[in-house]
């Protein structure tokens, strides 16, 4: 006997999938591990609200009753924002969730394999998950890159977040095969600032190149996904130099109180909040915002490929 895929597309989404009409797949943890409430509820609306006016249909994917869900109500998002005891779900522990029940919020490595299951091929988030600090002893690296070596999905992030080793980010991509491609600049953005120090692998400045090599990805039958890295509007970004003693605080708190695994980024990105008196959620929000403007345009540029 065969267990059935728990998938469950909202009608919205089904319907705009069936016509080819762009969709841009969106992701829960950041709501509910990522922001406090109540700016996680009020910032998952606006960055549907954003795909919708760049023409694209939003599916935001969480774990709800034991069943994927693609594309939630105003109440779906409005109870998970508030839940305070929500599973963080990557490739490990996803179908373990599945099988017990309950809620769960997807993270990058999570949401690209329930979107490709959907059939969407663009996810627009905040930050990726990458190399951590200390990781030469730790060995801590987030799943969300070895997911984007197999999991044939785009992502549209801000760079890697500035708390984790990114030259050694930027390696294991490189190492998995994965196209790591910044918009509209030469220099791969850290997250909160539009800079890092580190050039990017590759510069792209037309959405309709994004999924063109995608499609050429495909036709050469490499598996995995492509990273678009969109830099944080100028307005909005905090400047390397302003943060970095709040993150080497943060990271040293973390040490002291033996934080691990997937506890890490919810804890140093609620520290950073404190540190930087609310600045770095604003630079947070703004960037999910704008990637999510992107990710509707690149969706365009793969409807018009068909
Ligand atoms: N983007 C944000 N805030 C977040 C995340 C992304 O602006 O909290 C989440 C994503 O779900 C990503 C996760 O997969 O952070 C990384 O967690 P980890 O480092 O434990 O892999």
């Amino acid at each position: 006997m065969t267990t059935a895929l728990p998938l469950q597309l909202s009608d919205e989404v089904k319907a705009a999938l069936e016509a080819n009409q762009p969709v841009v797949a969106l992701e829960s943890t950041i709501i509910t591990h990522g922001m406090p409430y109540p700016q996680n509820v009020e910032t998952a609306k606006a960055v549907e609200a954003a795909v919708r006016e760049e023409g694209a249909v939003p599916a935001t994917i969480a774990i709800m009753d034991g069943n994927i869900c693609v594309g939630l109500s105003d109440e779906d998002l409005e109870a998970l924002a508030q839940e305070t005891d929500v599973a963080k779900l990557s490739r490990a522990d996803l179908a373990v969730r599945l099988a017990t029940g309950g809620a769960g919020a997807t993270t990058v490595a999570a949401t690209m394999i329930a979107a490709h299951l959907a059939g969407i091929h663009v996810f627009a988030t905040g930050g990726i998950g990458g190399v951590h600090k200390g990781a030469e002893s730790s060995f801590d690296i987030s799943a969300d890159l070895q997911e984007l070596s197999q999991t044939p999905v785009t992502v549209v992030c801000a760079g890697a977040k500035a708390i984790l080793d990114l030259p050694k980010t930027l390696e294991v991509l490189e190492t998995n095969g994965v196209p790591v491609m910044t918009f509209g600049q030469d220099e791969f953005p850290a997250f909160w600032s539009r800079e890092s120090g580190l050039k990017s692998p590759l510069r792209v400045d037309e959405p309709a190149i994004i999924a063109k090599s995608a499609r050429m990805r495909a036709a050469l039958k490499l598996p995995g996904g492509q990273l678009v890295a969109n830099p944080i509007p100028t307005t909005d970004e905090i400047s390397a130099d302003d943060l970095r003693p709040h993150i080497e605080q943060a990271q040293s708190e973390a040490d002291a109180k033996r934080i691990a695994a997937k506890d890490v980024t919810p804890f140093l990105l609620d520290r950073l909040f404190h540190l930087t008196e609310g600045r770095s959620l604003e630079a947070n929000i703004a960037l999910v915002l704008n990637n999510a403007r992107l990710g509707a345009r690149i969706a365009r540029e793969f409807s018009k490929l068909g």
